[in-house]
């Protein structure tokens, strides 16, 4: 970690859903050029840079992969599950800057739930702000700001627009301590017996972390083999089934959020369908969605099995052909059986398959 004039710098963690647009913000903070994409999954590891606040006080930003949730999936969603449940860990963020796509609003708010849970200080910056005027979207920033306790910044990553608002809020968040919060998830009893014991055997100060350190005792990195049996062991004793909980808990917060979201969120009287929604809205079709996916499957089998023949014949006869060209031309001689009959005979056979290859990785 850098220092500045023998201080450690503080940091702070841009945290989000998949394609929400936080490396979109935090090329714009730092002046860096991490990579960014219309696809979920773009970022796959951490990546950091600098921000320099108004007093020229300086922090480390970090660009996390996206994830969903805290109940990861997926290597680089573990990622972000890893360092957050680790106070410990050296990128554990002084503050969080929680990035959403303001015009999908209902579906981006899960993994914020859950960090104020964990009691992180953080802020919500409200993505693609130029989206959602063009389509019609007005958020009310300061209800959604009372009704979740935290800083609710409206921001676009594309146009730059409250980029200096969003610093200056970064700058409040890490001046002000944060206080204990209400749990916006309570704790069913089994959850609060079983993360109650294990926070007091490991030393946790959250209930909620506690919790999460259960679900994931088997792979979190930073617990040692002893903590891992603790929890397992604490867990089967409490009759601890982990991932009905994490359905339960996932259903829980949406019913709560959902409400909030609603009453802040104005959608236009004639909501006007994205590209994605006329999309989704054939491919997701009760009878339709089911027929398309066959359909797929079938064009794909078609593809592999029976298009690709035309090029893999055509290699095919390419290498025969030269095989006999070659027979004729040099003279009988066990090199030129090698050549013919072993090398290429050999590549034919690879090659062969790499039409089929080809349109499968398609
Ligand atoms: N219209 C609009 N598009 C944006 C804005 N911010 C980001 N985008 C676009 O949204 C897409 C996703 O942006 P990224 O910054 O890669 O998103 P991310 O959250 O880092 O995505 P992951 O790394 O997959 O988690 C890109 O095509 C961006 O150009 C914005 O404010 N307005
Ligand atoms: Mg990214």
């Amino acid at each position: 970690m850098k220092e500045q004039r023998g201080k450690k710098l503080q940091h702070i963690a841009l945290v989000g859903n998949p394609n929400s647009g936080k490396s979109t913000i935090f090329n714009q903070l730092t002046g860096l050029r991490q990579k960014t994409g219309n696809f979920p999954g773009v970022t796959v590891d951490m990546k950091e840079g600098h921000v320099r606040f108004v007093d020229r006080q300086e922090v480390i930003l970090t660009d996390l992969p996206g994830t969903y949730s805290l109940y990861p999936t997926s290597s680089d969603e573990k990622i972000v599950a890893a360092v957050l449940t680790n106070p410990d860990d050296a990128h554990y963020p002084d503050a969080v800057v929680y990035v959403a796509d303001a015009t999908h609003l209902e579906k981006h708010l899960l993994l914020l739930t859950q960090l104020l849970d964990l009691n992180l200080p953080v802020l919500l910056a409200l993505n693609m702000l130029d989206t959602a005027a063009q389509i019609g979207i007005k958020v009310n920033a300061a209800k959604l700001s009372e009704r979740l306790g935290i800083p609710v910044v409206q921001v676009s990553g594309r146009t730059g627009e409250n980029m200096p608002k969003l610093l200056a809020e970064m700058e409040k968040l890490l001046a002000v301590p944060v206080q204990q919060r209400k749990y916006f998830y309570p704790l069913t009893e089994t959850e609060k017996h079983v993360a109650e014991a294990v926070r007091l055997n490991l030393g946790i100060s959250n209930t909620y972390q506690a919790l999460l350190v259960t679900h994931h005792h088997s792979w979190l990195p930073f617990l040692s083999v002893q903590h891992r049996t603790t929890i397992a062991a604490i867990a089967q004793n409490k009759g601890f089934a982990s991932l009905k909980n994490q359905v339960d808990e996932t259903l829980d917060r949406y019913d709560r959020f959902t409400p909030i979201v609603q009453d802040a969120v104005q959608h236009p009287p004639q909501f006007p369908s994205t590209p994605t929604d006329r999309i989704d809205e054939v491919v997701t079709h009760r009878w339709a969605g089911p027929f398309l996916f066959f359909a797929i499957m079938l064009l794909v089998f078609q593809a592999i099995y029976d298009w690709s023949s035309v090029p893999m014949d055509l290699i095919e006869s390419f290498f025969s052909g030269l095989n006999v060209w070659l027979k004729a031309t040099l003279p009988e001689h066990w090199t030129t059986d090698l050549l013919t009959d072993g090398i290429l005979a050999g590549l034919s056979g690879i090659l062969v398959f790499i039409p089929q290859i080809a349109i499968l990785f398609f």
